[in-house]
């Protein structure tokens, strides 16, 4: 039998593990190709937030062209530029695009957001780190988040920056992904976005691939902030994964012929959708490709202002989520009043549902609790069916400080259980 004081560490325990469980799954801010698609559900205030936040990128041409694209946004579509909206392929009809793929809603304000070419002197990879570090430390009142991105000209075949001892993540080195990590720590307001390297189509390379993965399992170990423009921009829209032109397959566009021999390799390039270079990965002459990248973009930033990156649909009555899920409160921080958002899904076999006196649901809790943890509310205490609900918290009894609200769903064979953190502020 537990007394009061083994409950109290009990749950102290147990909320520990839900938050570490928490922040081990959801920390990481990654954007790839299926986070293009998320442009289209940015909410408004994130959207906002993001516009808001003072940005500034370090890249050669093919940021240019990115850059051009988040440009593109900041038009309607209607008054946008013709460079914004090509969508046809024009001297090789075999990459066709739909037009829906240069279309936007609304206009996107990026004037607080920047890009900058390397400055001179910083040609070689393993100067990058060094030169980025400089150019910021020396604005770094001027940027919220900041960030820079490998040329496919540094991960050409031969370049050493994937090599395991003197490459961008070997040990001991300079100008390596571990000085960069301590620019960032050093920094701890602001935010670091780590991108994989542009793609051209004569590179898929050993060097770039094997750059891009290390970067993708450095940035999953280490809970960084990953921009994967490699994985954007190696798939067509419709997912389809394109390799290097090393393929037997001839390209021709304009007076540009590629005919390589198949090398029998499959490695990742940019897609013919996205440029119209037969060796070259440039984002200017079609848009799809810089179009695409800046959504991406988009949905990074409304991450990096706080959006969980979860899409809810507008008519909630009507649509059945396919997983559990405790979202952010909204506001927060917030005075005296928030809502928190939940939802349950339809029965995965693992998972059957309880039955009560006719209901078909689970038995749904969401608690509050103060840092000592002590319940302070009550908000669900009751069997719910399938569905996505809201409920208000009104703290206007409760001092200022962090609380947590925890989701508790108990089922026959399992239970799910999420805690959150919000702050009342007064
Ligand atoms: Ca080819
Ligand atoms: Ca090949």
């Amino acid at each position: 039998m537990y007394n009061n004081r083994t409950q109290f560490i009990l749950i102290i325990f147990f909320m520990f593990l839900s938050l570490n469980y928490f922040q081990l799954h959801y920390a990481q801010i990654k954007i790839d190709r299926y986070s293009v698609a998320l442009f289209d559900s940015i909410p408004e205030h994130y959207k906002s937030a993001a516009s808001n936040l003072r940005m500034m990128f370090m890249d050669r041409s093919v940021g240019a062209n990115i850059y051009e694209g988040l440009t593109c946004l900041s038009y309607p579509h209607s008054s946008a530029p013709n460079h914004c909206k090509r969508y046809q392929h024009g001297g090789n009809p075999s990459y066709p695009v739909d037009p829906s793929e240069v279309y936007w809603e609304g206009t996107w304000d990026c004037s607080n957001w920047s890009y900058q070419f390397w400055p001179t002197g910083c040609d070689n990879w393993n100067q990058k780190v060094a030169c980025f570090i400089d150019y910021v430390e020396q604005r770094i009142d001027s940027f919220d988040v900041v960030g820079f991105q490998f040329s496919y000209l540094e991960v050409a075949s031969g370049s050493s920056i994937a090599h395991p001892v003197n490459g961008f993540f070997g040990a001991g080195q300079t100008g390596t992904a571990n000085h960069y990590l301590q620019f960032q720590n050093n920094h701890p307001d602001k935010k670091v976005i780590w991108f994989t390297s542009s793609l051209a189509r004569a590179i898929g390379t050993i060097e770039s691939e094997e750059f891009n993965n290390q970067l993708r399992q450095f940035a999953q170990s280490n809970q960084i902030i990953l921009f994967d423009v490699a994985d954007i921009l190696s798939h067509t829209p419709s997912d389809s994964p394109c390799y290097d032109n090393r393929d037997g397959v001839a390209y021709s566009y304009g007076d540009n012929y590629e005919n390589h021999p198949d090398d029998s390799l499959d490695i990742p390039a940019i897609c013919p959708e996205y440029t119209t270079e037969p060796e070259g990965g440039h984002l200017g002459a079609i848009s799809a490709g810089k179009i695409r990248v800046a959504k991406a973009f988009w949905v990074l930033m409304a991450r990096i202002a706080g959006w969980d990156g979860v899409v809810t649909s507008a008519d909630e009555n009507t649509t059945i989520p396919n997983e559990f899920i405790l979202y952010q409160n909204y506001p927060n921080p917030f005075n005296p009043v928030t809502k928190i958002k939940y939802s349950i899904p339809t029965t995965p076999a693992s998972h059957p549902l309880l039955t009560k006196e006719g209901i078909m649901g689970r038995f749904v809790t969401l608690k509050v609790y103060d840092v000592l943890g002590n319940e302070v509310a009550t908000l669900v205490d009751e069997y719910k069916q399938a569905g996505t609900y809201e409920v208000k918290f009104n703290a206007s009894d409760l001092p200022s400080g962090v609380y947590f609200y925890q989701l508790s769903i108990r089922g026959n064979q399992g239970n799910f259980i999420q805690t959150k953190i919000m702050s009342l502020i007064k």
